[in-house]
């Protein structure tokens, strides 16, 4: 297998398992992390973690050697069925944790930017050098990075295709948090403490509402919150959040 997926605590785990390619993304592996997305779906866990195997990279990219000869169709289809895997990723019913322990290139650092949140060990280095084979980001680079680190940031990265340092990525927003190279699942797991114990539907609508921030006007935003803080407020962990806080206890969401 090239990706595997447990379960850990209330976690779900999912570690990209081509070391000695430096977890690449080949069309096995990209249509692995497709199934595990399914199957996350249907796991009882607050969140999804991603790291890579071994000690170099978290992902190195899209396979190279497999491009070599690729006819127009199959490279249309490659990009596709990256971008519609990743997709599903951004839409995961449970929020997503990139855990970034070296390497993150090209299509690995865009995998992880469909992924909710993004730390990284001290050793991590991220870049789209796609342009260095003549090539330009294709799943979801150019659309993703922009909004998270801005259009003057997102452009040099990908025009130069430079190499960005776990400490940089930090400052410009492109990483969460750092976290230490020895205990780094520990930390990861620490971290997605701080918001797995809350209502998966209230968390679900919050990022629905930040990301569709990023495709509206102001106004058509604020009726889009006015709408999505509605639905929320008829969950029942709303009701159950409120009536916690009123009888002096820790609310019990049960996600619905
Ligand atoms: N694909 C395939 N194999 C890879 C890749 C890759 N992306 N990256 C590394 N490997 C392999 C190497 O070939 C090597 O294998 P072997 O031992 O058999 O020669 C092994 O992994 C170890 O790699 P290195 O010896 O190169 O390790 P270093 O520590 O010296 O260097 C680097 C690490 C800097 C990460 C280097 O490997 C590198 O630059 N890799 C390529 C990174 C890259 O260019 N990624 C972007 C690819 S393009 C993309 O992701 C998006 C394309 C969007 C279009 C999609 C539609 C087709």
């Amino acid at each position: 297998m090239a990706v595997e997926l447990t379960q850990q605590e209330e976690f779900a785990v999912l570690t990209l398992n081509r070391p000695d390619a430096l977890n690449a993304l080949n069309a096995q592996t990209t249509g692995e992390i497709s199934d595990a997305i399914d199957a996350v779906e249907r796991m009882d866990v607050r969140a999804l973690i991603i790291t890579g195997a071994g000690e170099k990279a978290f992902c190195a990219g899209a396979d190279v050697k497999e491009m070599v000869g690729i006819d127009l169709i199959s490279k249309k289809r490659k990009a596709e069925r990256g971008q519609s895997t990743f997709a599903k990723l951004d839409q995961l019913r449970v929020p997503s944790v990139a855990l970034i322990n070296g390497y993150a290139f090209g299509g690995g650092l865009e995998l992880a930017l469909a992924s909710t949140f993004r730390l990284a060990t001290p050793r991590a280095a991220v870049a789209l050098p796609e342009i260095k084979l003549g090539l330009m980001p294709g799943y979801g680079g150019t659309q993703r990075l922009p909004r998270i680190v801005g259009e003057a940031r997102a452009l040099e990265m990908i025009m130069t295709g430079r190499t960005v340092r776990a400490e940089e990525a930090q400052a410009i927003g492109l990483i969460h948090r750092l976290v230490s190279e020895d205990n780094r699942l520990a930390e990861a797991f620490a971290f997605a403490r701080e918001f797995s114990k809350f209502s998966l539907v209230a968390l679900g609508y919050a990022r629905e509402a930040v990301q569709r921030a990023l495709s509206t006007t102001l106004q058509d935003g604020l009726k889009i919150e006015a709408e999505i803080s509605t639905l929320a407020f008829q969950s029942k962990d709303a009701q159950e959040g409120i009536t916690a806080f009123i009888e002096k206890r820790t609310p019990n969401f049960g996600g619905s």
